[in-house]
């Protein structure tokens, strides 16, 4: 493999010793990683990251300068930003909602009965999805209400003359809001199928309504196909409960069989789990002198197995090439979205035998076996005995785990909130609406989103996250931003407690949850979003998500799923905060659309700040201004509670 000079200082790289420890490792080996790579990438086109580039067409490629201030058909810099956001979003929905439409086949399979491996694992979560959606549930059985919600949920791919019911998961203000902006979608695909239409040559050129597309698009996103595939992944695997694990390369075994599962969708990593502990398959890997099998994550596989049955969790996405480097690893299953190319260089360096499962995606170097869930058991047995017969083939002098992992608890579904703060007999939100308006708590925020080299890995989201815990804010956290904080501790009560304001922790200690919640993978951003719509129900908090003392903060995002994350966060009525900004540079016209004018439209809008401090000032700014326009902000005496108080709460 080609190694570049390490132009980025080894502890610029992360804030993560594992990670510089094997970042290390990989430059003494001439091994090139995403941080060479992205140093021979420097310095990165100021077109590109302006958003002033255009190839849409083939008069093209367009570039807007100082004396071309027109691409050839006389597109402007607003339209051609404006166009590029909106492809990013448009392709951040596919993948998110194709990702749900895989679960929904999935459902269909199993209430059909096609797929004996899988189950409807919570019934409840069936039937209280079915309720939403005007599906009757008396006098049938699981699979009738299954088949039904499956068929309904793919009536919301397509398009309708009526906007998306899934919608209605929202308050009601605010799909009135949408119908009136004429942002509500009408169709998953649909929706994109109109944004590449509007964005094709010759088509839609004002900024302004091009953005408002865009919204419209990022909401069949978040209310729509990553709701759907939440709600699948909750009734056929679970509804996730507190569960405790350990994150970081620590996790990886140099004893046992390491298999990690990388990508998104959760069907294999599934059934990989159930099939590690067969008995059958624990005694052929003690024959090959492995004393287990250890199957652990990356990225959001790793977030659906941990918070369904504890997998632990290697890394988050910059870790993907380090957990092969360290010679431990004999399978990398991969699926969908993610996963670098170069995982396939890297793994010829060492045993590893990366295999592709996704019938949408093949890794060059790869094996592809396509997963195929009507033989989910199967396929996940053939690949732990894959992974076993290489074993033997593992190079016990090349072997070099860090010594780092740490305990963590995920698994907060907005269920198992509800249950935590109501206790065993009312599921509730209250206490937590009693706390924000009395103050204890100032807001609640969702962190989110990945990792990229462009920023210290983790330094954001860990610095971000403690910053506002310390502020006596409540973090909800998904996808890479929470792996990053379980790896510091924050996911763990005790460790978040003691970094958090007094009354936070009070208020986190009396009702029995930690200040920073882990709720799940990138699609799981929709339990965020229902998470709000709750503590927006529950009532005192204003008739609105845009009232709510709420904001949402990507500090380290990279991917075109991040852009429609942030855009369906904006679009709901929330102050959104990223760490580095859209490509918007080249048009001032769009930035101030984003940043400025959005909130006179949708309540909502985009704010770029890099720096976590000043981040976290501005969001608590906005929480302040929210809880005044609430009329909470009276100033009370602070005192400790007593008994009878905390027994009230
Ligand atoms: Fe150039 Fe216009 Fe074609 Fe874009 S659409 S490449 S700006 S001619
Ligand atoms: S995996 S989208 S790097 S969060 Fe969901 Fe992480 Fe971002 Fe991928």
């Amino acid at each position: 493999m080609s190694a570049h000079p390490p132009i980025i200082a080894v502890q610029d790289k992360s804030i993560d010793p594992a990670t510089n420890e094997m970042v290390v490792l990989a430059n003494d080996n001439q091994m090139s990683t995403v941080w060479d790579r992205f140093a021979a990438q420097k310095p990165q086109c100021k077109f590109g990251t302006d958003g002033i580039c255009c190839k849409i067409c083939h008069m093209g490629p367009c570039r807007i300068t100082p004396k071309a201030k027109l691409g050839v058909c006389g597109a402007d810099a607003d339209t051609i930003v404006a166009r590029n956001i909106l492809r990013e979003i448009a392709a951040g929905t596919a993948a998110h909602s194709d990702h749900g439409r895989m679960l929904v086949r999935t459902l269909k399979m199993v209430a059909q009965g096609k797929s004996a491996d899988y189950q409807i694992k919570d019934p409840e979560r069936l039937r209280n999805a079915a309720l939403d959606f005007d599906i009757k549930i008396e006098g049938r059985t699981d699979s009738e209400i299954a088949l039904e919600l499956a068929n309904f949920f793919m009536t919301q791919f397509a398009w309708s003359d009526e906007p998306n019911a899934t919608l209605k998961l929202a308050p009601k203000k605010r799909q009135e809001l949408w119908e009136k902006l004429e942002i509500a979608p009408s169709g998953i695909d649909s929706s994109i199928v109109e944004v590449m239409h509007r964005t094709n040559m010759g088509v839609d050129h004002s900024y302004r309504h091009l953005i408002m597309a865009g919204l419209k698009c990022s909401l069949a996103d978040g209310w729509v196909g990553s709701a759907i595939a939440t709600t699948c992944s909750d009734i056929l695997f679970g509804t996730p409960k507190p569960v405790r694990s350990r994150v970081n390369l620590g996790v990886l075994s140099d004893e046992k069989v390491n298999i990690i599962v990388h990508g998104h969708e959760p069907t294999l990593s599934e059934m990989l789990a159930v099939a590690s502990g067969d008995e059958e398959l624990l005694a052929y890997a003690k024959s090959k002198g492995a004393t287990g099998i250890n199957v652990a994550g990356i990225c959001c596989t790793a977030n659906e197995a941990l918070m369904r049955h504890g997998l632990p969790i290697v890394g988050n996405f910059l870790q993907q090439e380090l957990a092969i480097i360290t010679g431990a690893v004999e399978v990398m299953v991969v699926d969908v979205q993610c996963v670098m190319p170069s995982l396939a260089q890297v793994s010829k360096c060492f045993h590893t035998e990366l295999v592709s499962t996704s019938e949408i995606a093949q890794s060059m170097g790869a094996e592809q076996i396509t997963f195929d869930a009507k033989a989910g058991y199967e396929c996940a047995c053939q690949l732990i005995r894959k992974a076993i017969d290489n074993f033997e083939r593992r190079d016990k002098t090349r072997v070099h785990i860090p010594n780092e992992s740490m305990e963590l608890v995920a698994g907060f579904s907005n269920e198992a909130i509800f249950q935590m703060l109501g206790g065993q007999f009312r599921s509730t939100f209250r206490p937590l609406n009693d706390a924000i308006i009395d103050g204890r708590i100032r807001g609640v925020v969702g962190v989110v989103g990945c990792t990229n080299p462009k920023i210290q890995s983790d330094s954001a989201h860990v610095k971000l996250t403690e910053e506002l815990i310390k502020r006596n804010i409540l973090v909800l956290e998904t996808g890479c931003a929470a792996i990053a904080c379980a790896k510091f501790g924050l996911l763990t009560p005790e460790a978040a407690l003691a970094k958090a304001g007094d009354t936070l922790r009070e208020v986190c200690d009396v009702v029995g949850i930690p200040p920073v919640l882990h709720m799940g993978s990138c699609v799981d951003n929709s339990r965020i979003l229902m998470a709000a719509t709750n503590v927006l129900l529950e009532g005192g908090l204003g008739e609105d998500l845009s009232d709510l003392p709420v904001a949402g903060a990507a500090p380290e995002w990279m991917s075109e799923k991040a852009v429609a994350i942030g855009n369906y966060f904006v679009a709901s009525g929330i102050y959104v905060v990223l760490g580095h900004p859209l490509y918007v540079a080249g048009s001032e016209n769009v930035d101030r659309l984003l940043r400025e004018e959005m909130e006179g439209i949708t309540g909502g809008k985009f704010e770029w700040e890099p720096d976590p401090v000043l981040a976290a000032d501005k969001i608590l700014a906005h929480i302040e201004k929210k809880r005044d326009a609430l009329r909470i902000n009276v100033k009370k005496e602070r005192k400790a509670l007593d008994m009878k108080e905390r027994r009230a709460l």
